[in-house]
């Protein structure tokens, strides 16, 4: 005879199961653009669990896009060459060695990598880089910066064609210029902000290794509009490595994408709280 396993509370998993219906219906047909950046997958457990996440999502009718990220991937690898690299506001100072360590380092290792993930957990993936299909077209960000790249032209068809196919994109924030033999390095962040403005998302995840924007007593504000957000950059509220996140999240609500959300990637199953409980992890932003 067999008996009931009480090593975990079934009834609980169910009960769970049955309070995500309205969420799943909520973002069945829904864009998800998530950011996943190097920070955030350096165990294979948090990969795996990253990766099973986002085929849950897919499973339940959202089309998940992955862009990534690979910063200490790439540290790594110059490192071993013997490269030396400086950032300057958050972004890595780009020349022409180190364009070709980042593109070999993000296209090649990480991506592949998550995309692996992704198949072990029964889902379809297939890696691409901006240059692919002329996804992202890039110019300099700044001339301090080398081939550092700002989004300028985006051809998101090709998202759309894996999402009929029932494959989930995973990019590299690789992109390439209005000169076809240029190489750009794209923030991770700036690149899913562009990629979910594109496609107008329903929803841009920005994992990140803080609980979210915090205000002046340290702690986390739930919901926040842009002007909130500017006024939080102009009177020092919003400092740092934040700036940027924020200014990507406002940036794209701009361009349509409906709510962008900052949350901390160390959670377990972070992007699955965000998206199916109503415990609303990290910060909001949204008109
Ligand atoms: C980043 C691209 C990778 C990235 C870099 O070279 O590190 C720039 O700084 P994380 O892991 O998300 O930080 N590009 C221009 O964004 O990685």
């Amino acid at each position: 005879m067999r008996k009931q396993s009480m090593d975990r509370d079934w009834i609980a998993t169910a009960r769970t199961l049955n309070e995500a219906l309205p969420y799943m219906q909520r973002y069945s047909g829904a864009i998800v653009v998530v950011k996943f950046g190097g920070n955030a997958m350096g165990s294979a457990e948090a990969m795996a669990d990253f990766a099973r996440d986002v085929v849950l999502m897919r499973q339940v009718g959202a089309y998940p896009v992955v862009v990534h990220g690979g910063g200490p991937m790439i540290n790594d690898l110059l490192k071993r060459l013997n490269i030396e690299s400086t950032f300057v506001r958050g972004k890595r100072v780009t020349d022409q060695q180190t364009v070709e360590v980042v593109e070999m380092v993000l296209t090649g290792l990480v991506n592949k990598r998550i995309v692996q993930a992704i198949m072990d957990e029964g889902g379809r993936a297939v890696g691409l880089s901006g240059k692919d299909d002329d996804l992202m077209v890039c110019e300099a960000d700044d001339p301090e910066l080398g081939f550092v790249g700002r989004p300028i032209e985006m051809n998101v068809q090709v998202l759309r064609d894996l999402f009929n196919a029932g494959i989930i994109p995973v990019v590299a924030p690789v992109a390439t210029g209005m000169d076809p033999l240029e190489t750009y390095n794209v923030n991770g962040d700036t690149a899913a902000g562009a990629i979910a403005g594109a496609l107008k998302a329903d929803r841009l995840l920005l994992l990140t290794d803080v609980p979210g924007v915090k205000d002046g007593s340290g702690e986390v504000v739930t919901q926040l509009t842009p002007d909130q957000v500017r006024a939080m950059i102009a009177d020092g509220t919003i400092a740092g490595g934040m700036i940027p996140k924020v200014e990507t999240a406002v940036k794209a609500v701009e361009d349509g994408v409906r709510a962008a959300v900052i949350l901390d990637g160390r959670l377990p199953n972070a992007a699955l709280l965000e998206l199916f409980t109503d415990y609303g992890a990290g910060s909001m932003i949204r008109s």
